[in-house]
C-alpha cells in the first residue's frame, strides 16, 4: 500500500570526479555506493571524460555525471555523498586540489538553496566544461533552476578554451 507520508522522488544530477590513483575504479566504486542506497535510483549515466584541471595545476581528472531519482532531502543527500567520500578515504585537501573522489550535487529538481553548507545549483557548474559536457550528453534540453537557457546552450556559449574535455574509453 502507498505510504501517504512518503516523500516525493526528485530528479537530481550528480558530478563525479577523480584525479588520484586508479581514477576509473574510484568512479565505479562511487557509483556502486550510490546504487546501494535504497533511496537513490540511478536513471542515466554519462560517458566518462578526461578533463584538464580547473584550479591549481594538477593531474587530469576523470569526470562523469549521473542522473538519479532520490527521496533524500538535499542535506540528507549531501551527508550521504560525504559519507561515501570518507569511506573512499578521501582526505581533505586544498580547495580545488587533487582528490580520490569528489561528489557534488549539481541540480536538485528545480530547487534553489543557499546555506553555509550547501549551494544548489552548484555555484560553478555553468562555467565548467567538465560538468556541462557530460550533463549535456544525457540532458541537453534541461533548463537548470534560475537559468533561462538549456544545458546545451550554456555549454555552447562557454568561451574558456583552456578547459579541455575528451571522451575516455570507459563505461561505468
Ligand atoms: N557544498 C556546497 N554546495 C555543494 C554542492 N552543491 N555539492 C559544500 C557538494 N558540496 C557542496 O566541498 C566543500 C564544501 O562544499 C562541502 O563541505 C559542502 O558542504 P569539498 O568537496 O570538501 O571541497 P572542494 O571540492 O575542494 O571545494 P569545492 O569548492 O566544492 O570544489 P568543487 O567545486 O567541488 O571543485 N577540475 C576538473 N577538471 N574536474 C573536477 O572534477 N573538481 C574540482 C573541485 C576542481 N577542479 C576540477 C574538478
Ligand atoms: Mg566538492
Amino acid at each position: 500500500m502507498r505510504n501517504p507520508r512518503k516523500r516525493g522522488w526528485r530528479p537530481v544530477y550528480l558530478s563525479l570526479g577523480s584525479n588520484l590513483g586508479r581514477r576509473s575504479f574510484h568512479l565505479q566504486k562511487a557509483k556502486d555506493w550510490l546504487s546501494e542506497h535504497p533511496q537513490i535510483k540511478i536513471r542515466k549515466e554519462s560517458s566518462v571524460y578526461e578533463t584538464s584541471p580547473v584550479g591549481p595545476p594538477q593531474k587530469p581528472f576523470l569526470n562523469s555525471v549521473l542522473s538519479i531519482q532520490t527521496s533524500l532531502s538535499p542535506s540528507e543527500l549531501l551527508a550521504y555523498l560525504q559519507w561515501v567520500e570518507s569511506k573512499m578515504k578521501r582526505k581533505k585537501s586544498a580547495r580545488w586540489g587533487p582528490r580520490v573522489i569528489d561528489l557534488d550535487i549539481i541540480l536538485y529538481g528545480n530547487v534553489k538553496i543557499q546555506t553555509s553548507s550547501l549551494t544548489i545549483p552548484h555555484p560553478e557548474f555553468h562555467k565548467r566544461r567538465f560538468v556541462l559536457a557530460p550533463l549535456s550528453e544525457i540532458e541537453h534540453g534541461l533548463k537548470p533552476a534560475g537559468f533561462r537557457k538549456t544545458v546545451a546552450r550554456i555549454l555552447s556559449e562557454l568561451t574558456d578554451s583552456t578547459q579541455r574535455v575528451t571522451l575516455f574509453p570507459l563505461r561505468l
